[in-house]
């Protein structure tokens, strides 16, 4: 079998390599000329856990990279699914795109698989129509991989593969079975579009939970963490950890396309939404009531800590730290001092890339990402006021959210 993954992303990437480590001959595709070189010079285009290895086995085994179309027996679509900002609809331009391309080249009886995130009923509305009299299958197998551990969850992670056609299902099943040691599920399209949107509503609420109790219990001066930690002894109660906000491309979009879609309806999952979004403000409070208590005056001697939107990763979409600025920027432009030793180009104001020079210029440090770095070097900040969003930090005097 012969696969083409087009969109070369952080999903088309990772997927691209597995399959061709285990023997599937894989012509990855992208429209970025410069991704698609910096590949074929043989590098990897962002930071993963075993990326690189799975890289190099791949290359072994012989997978090419192309900005072309290519003519194939099997498709897999892996470009990104924005949502427009006003009316939290999904924008399916990328996907759209893909498929015109692909349509293009593709034989009779090709199968599309299209991975990326799409709101139920999209497929319909939008890909159904425009493969309608070309004869190719359609298929929706979700990604469902988490940044950081991705390159274990490819392979242990269970699958959903939403088909018309139970015998394409199979199919696909045997494509992904090259890789995947987790149960892998044939169900229908609209199921399975509707079942991702949900595993990422489901985790977004329940990060919401936690929030709000960390903003009650700050209210009444009750310590969150030590009720969380207790009431997880029950054997039913599985609390999440409150933190600075929901970041991401994931979590933080898709109970959106349920809002947008359904409203009237989707009650709890835009009050969690709301919630989380609200975070970034919140650690914007304790900052200025903090400093009000240590008598600072001076915002530029405060540092926020990570700028990624969680520890150990690359992409900074959405990110809590992004949100908190850009929150700021609206009342005044900000002076705070940023720094996080995974982003090496400079996306904000006053950004640093050495910890230390960071660490000469603030008095008081925010700690927005568990980066390992500073868990594992966390003497270094004893000498400053320290907010801990994270709760990692058991240095004495350390606020906490
Ligand atoms: N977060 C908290 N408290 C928690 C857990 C997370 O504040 O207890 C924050 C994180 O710091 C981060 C955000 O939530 O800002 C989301 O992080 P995450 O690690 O929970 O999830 P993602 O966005 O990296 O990946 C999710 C995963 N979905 C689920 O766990 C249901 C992954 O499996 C999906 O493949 C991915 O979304 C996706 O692409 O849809």
């Amino acid at each position: 079998m012969k696969v083409n993954v087009i969109g070369l992303g952080y999903i088309g990437l990772p997927t691209s390599l597995m399959l061709a480590s285990h023997g599937v001959e894989v012509i990855g595709t992208d429209y970025n000329k410069e991704l698609v070189a910096t590949l074929k010079s043989g590098k990897t285009t962002f930071e993963e856990k075993g990326l690189d290895e799975l890289f190099m086995e791949a290359v072994n085994k012989g997978i090419k990279f192309t900005n072309e179309y290519i003519e194939n027996d099997l498709y897999i679509i892996a470009v990104p699914t924005p949502y427009e900002k006003d009316n939290k609809k999904i924008d399916p331009n990328y996907i759209i795109k893909a498929v015109e391309s692909v349509k293009k080249v593709a034989h009779k009886g090709a199968i599309l698989v299209i991975e990326s995130t799409v709101s139920p009923g999209t497929i319909d509305k939008y890909v159904r129509p425009l493969v309608k009299d070309s004869e190719l299958h359609l298929v929706h197998a979700p990604e469902r991989i988490i940044p950081g551990n991705m390159v274990y969850e490819l392979k242990h992670n269970s699958r959903t593969i939403g088909a018309d056609d139970v015998k394409v299902g199979e199919i696909v099943k045997e494509m992904y079975s090259s890789f995947c040691e987790g149960n892998i599920v044939v169900t229908d399209i609209r199921t399975a579009e509707m079942t991702k949107v949900v595993e990422n509503t489901y985790r977004d609420i329940n990060i919401a939970f936690a929030n709000e109790l960390a903003k009650i219990c700050r209210s009444d001066n009750m310590d969150v963490y030590e009720i969380i930690k207790i009431a997880n002894m029950h054997p039913r109660v599985n609390i999440l950890t409150p933190g600075p906000g929901v970041g991401g491309h994931c979590i933080s979009v898709d109970p959106w396309f349920l809002v947008g879609d359904y409203p009237g309806l989707a009650n709890i999952i835009l009050a969690a939404r709301k919630i989380n979004d609200s975070m970034p403000e919140f650690v914007l409070e304790r900052i200025h009531d903090i400093m009000k208590e240590k008598g600072m005056t001076d915002l530029s001697r405060v540092g926020l800590y990570g700028l990624t939107y969680k520890e150990n990763v690359d992409d900074v979409r959405e990110s809590p730290t992004l949100q908190l600025l850009e929150n700021m920027e609206r009342h005044l432009a900000t002076p705070l001092k940023v720094y996080d030793p995974w982003v090496k180009k400079t996306i904000v104001k006053n950004q640093y890339f050495e910890f230390d020079k960071f660490l000469n210029d603030v008095d008081f440090v925010v700690i927005m990402v568990g980066h390992s770095e500073l868990r594992n070097g966390m003497e270094k900040i004893k000498d400053k006021v320290i907010l801990d969003t994270r709760n990692i930090c058991n240095l004495p005097g350390t606020y906490k959210l």
